[in-house]
């Protein structure tokens, strides 16, 4: 005779939910109203003249520890690629392993196998998140910053002598108030806004959430509007900061983070530009479009438990058509 079925139900919705709220607090730590609240980079070096720390620009000296399917660490392969900075800076990659609950390093380096250990060695007391990307300096065998927004500044600022497009500004002196604004808003509602939809632990954080992101996007619609990019006739760090979000949009966060109100297609505007900005030499080489959406749904199991990874949407087909 088997159970009722109500007395099934209820046991594992209780189970579950329990196990959820423990496996969310620690994948994403929540305020008191169920938000998501992303926790603080710990290295904050930088290099090179206008820094305090020291650290020269070399060719070769540098590289940088990515995952295919993070997009704070895409934009520092974006910038990478933009100035041609492929010979100057190496990549070494960190791959999603659910077994760990974090990042493997593709072949052992510094005598570790995994992220986690090598924030380790670096710093024994570090107890913050072992995240990607980092600027590793192989000459002090160290970490100098592992904060996204700092490194895209770091390789657009100080590595000219050894880029190949060292003319090209990414922050123009007369457009960096406009494009620290953009910046400011892109980050929390839209870089980390879709996070803040999928991380929420409460209905009301989800929709707060919601409200923001594409009250941005219809923001930004409007601006492309009048101009191609954010701050006008060039490509600026603004624009750096929105193309990875905007390239896993339709493929993971509208399902996946429930960002579910308007897919990046249905916006004729955002569309043309993200078509735009994947058009730009080196770019498709930093997008790896069946990788990132494997990682997504595979590694963030209390979001997606059976892992079962969607066969749709083909962006890159899409992204390749003529309009
Ligand atoms: N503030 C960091 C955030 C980077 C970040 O959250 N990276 C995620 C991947 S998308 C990570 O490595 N998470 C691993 C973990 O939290 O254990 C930055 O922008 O550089």
């Amino acid at each position: 005779m088997g159970l009722p079925p109500t007395f099934v139900i209820k046991a594992g919705q209780t189970l579950w939910n329990s196990l959820w709220q423990t496996m969310m607090g620690s994948l994403a730590p929540s305020d008191a109203q169920g938000g998501y609240q992303r926790p603080a980079s710990g290295f904050r070096y930088g290099v090179g003249a206008d820094s305090n720390s020291g650290l020269s620009a070399e060719s070769g000296r540098y590289r940088l520890i990515v995952g295919r399917s993070c997009p704070w660490a895409h934009r520092t392969l974006v910038v990478r690629a933009l100035k041609g900075l492929e010979g100057a800076i190496s990549v070494t990659w960190a791959i999603a392993d659910p077994s760990v609950g974090g990042w493997r390093l593709s072949q052992a380096f510094e005598g570790c196998e995994t992220l986690p250990d090598l924030y380790k060695r670096v710093s024994p007391n570090y107890n913050g998140r072992a995240t990607v990307p980092v600027f590793w300096d192989d000459e002090r065998r160290t970490i100098v910053n592992n904060e996204s927004a700092d490194i895209i500044q770091i390789l657009n600022g100080q590595f000219n002598s050894f880029a190949t497009h060292s003319s090209l500004d990414l922050y123009p002196v007369e457009q960096r108030e406009l494009c620290d604004r953009w910046n400011k808003l892109i980050y929390e509602t839209v870089n980390n806004g879709v996070y803040r939809c999928g991380f929420a632990q409460s209905q009301s954080a989800y929709e707060k959430a919601c409200d923001d992101l594409f009250k941005t996007l219809d923001l930004i619609e409007a601006t492309l509007n009048n101009s191609p990019y954010l701050c006008g006739n060039q490509l600026t760090l603004a624009d750096v900061r929105l193309f990875p979000t905007l390239i896993r949009f339709d493929l993971v966060y509208f399902h996946l983070f429930k960002c579910s109100r308007k897919r990046i297609y249905d916006y004729p505007n955002l569309w043309n530009y993200l078509r735009d900005f994947y058009s730009q030499p080196g770019i498709p080489e930093t997008c790896d479009l069946p990788g990132i959406k494997q990682d997504y749904y595979q590694s963030l199991f209390p979001l997606n438990p059976g892992g079962i990874v969607p066969l749709g949407p083909d962006l890159d087909h899409m992204l390749s058509q003529i309009s």
